[in-house]
């Protein structure tokens, strides 16, 4: 039937996935009117886990949600999926170097892509959450050639909502009249939340809020700094929030953005703001009709363009690394 949408969350049994099955199944990344099939996917280790995060998402009982399957093999996990969020990933152990950690994800993405290339919807849309987000992407992207590089996105969204949310209590305005904050770059503590572009109640933010000392300091790390002040004060790391913003990813990709709005996405550079192509980088986008397009003409200034050059320098280094740990 076409109202269904099969989405696909991997990880399933860990943090994110147990505040994101919920939230998908009660349509906040599909929309209304949609019926949703899920697959939960995540390692055999976890597979008692995930039996309980199953019969928990029945026993809610919710009236879009078709059918709840797991699985701990990713090719039938993948059949026949519209929408993937992955958010599987081995975590940082106590000394661990990051290129360890690098190379042990990056294989997971490797993988994973030829499963989702071989038996996902051929217009399969995929949101890669795990980190590293922006070269987990990239490689999937990578070695799935035969899904569109459209199709193949990572989420900034988190730090772009953390990016409203600062600038809406710092001028004591709802976040919801907070528009066009931008993340430029990796989803590292490269970043750069830009807000040259945003307004607050249709005003140039940096008018409102009238003390750019602040808004090119604090501000760009809070923002950055966000996830450690939330593993500082919560003891782990963001779920529900990072979850929220998946499904907000999906549903602006599917529905579209609101007129005269962006929000940031990573997706794959076609040269845009001199940003290397090929990269997955996040930029301000606009979606229309199921595509992204990149916001073109945005005025971009020295410093800016300093911070955004840095990101993408990193995410250039990241991908090499990627590549070497493959090799290996
Ligand atoms: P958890 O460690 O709680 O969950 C990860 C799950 O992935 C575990 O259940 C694990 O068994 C599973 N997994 C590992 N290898 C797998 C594989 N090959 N196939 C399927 N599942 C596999 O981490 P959680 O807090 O849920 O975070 C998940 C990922 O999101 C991490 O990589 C984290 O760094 C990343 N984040 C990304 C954010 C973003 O904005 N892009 C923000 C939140 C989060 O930090």
């Amino acid at each position: 039937v076409d109202d269904v949408v099969t989405v696909l969350i991997t990880g399933a049994a860990g943090q994110i996935g147990y505040a994101l099955a919920p939230m998908v199944c009660a349509g906040a990344a599909t929309g209304p009117g949609k019926k949703i099939a899920l697959k939960l996917l995540d390692v055999e280790f976890a597979s008692e886990a995930l039996r309980g995060v199953k019969m928990e998402i029945m026993d809610c009982a919710f009236d879009a949600c078709v059918s709840v399957d797991v699985f701990t093999d990713c090719e039938k996990a993948c059949e026949g999926v519209d929408v993937a969020i992955m958010v599987g990933g081995f975590p940082r152990k106590q000394g661990m170097e990051r290129k360890d950690v690098l190379g042990k994800n990056v294989a997971i993405y490797k993988q994973q892509a030829s499963a989702l290339a071989s038996k996902a919807k051929k217009d399969v849309k995929i949101v890669v959450v795990a980190n590293p987000a922006n070269t987990n992407a990239k490689i999937l992207a990578k070695f799935a050639p035969s899904i569109p590089r459209g199709n193949v996105t990572c989420m900034t969204r988190l730090d772009h909502n953390r990016a409203l949310a600062q600038l809406g209590e710092r001028s004591g305005k709802a976040t919801i009249e907070v528009k066009n904050a931008i993340i430029w770059g990796n989803h590292s503590s490269t970043q750069y939340p830009d807000v040259n572009h945003a307004t607050i109640e249709g005003k140039p933010a940096r008018e409102v809020i009238g003390n750019d000392a602040y808004l090119d300091g604090d501000f760009v790390d809070v923002v950055r700094a966000r996830g450690a002040a939330i593993i500082e004060a919560r003891k782990l790391s963001s779920a529900l929030s990072a979850a929220s913003s998946v499904c907000d990813h999906v549903y602006d990709w599917i529905h579209g953005t609101k007129e005269g709005e962006w929000t940031s996405m990573g997706v794959i550079s076609d040269g845009s703001y001199g940003v290397p192509e090929g990269l997955v980088y996040s930029f301000p986008v606009t979606c229309t009709g199921g595509k992204w397009q990149i916001v073109q003409g945005l005025s971009i200034d020295e410093r800016s363009r300093k911070l955004m050059d840095e990101s993408a320098k990193e995410l250039t280094e990241e991908f090499e690394l990627a590549e070497q740990c493959l090799a290996e």
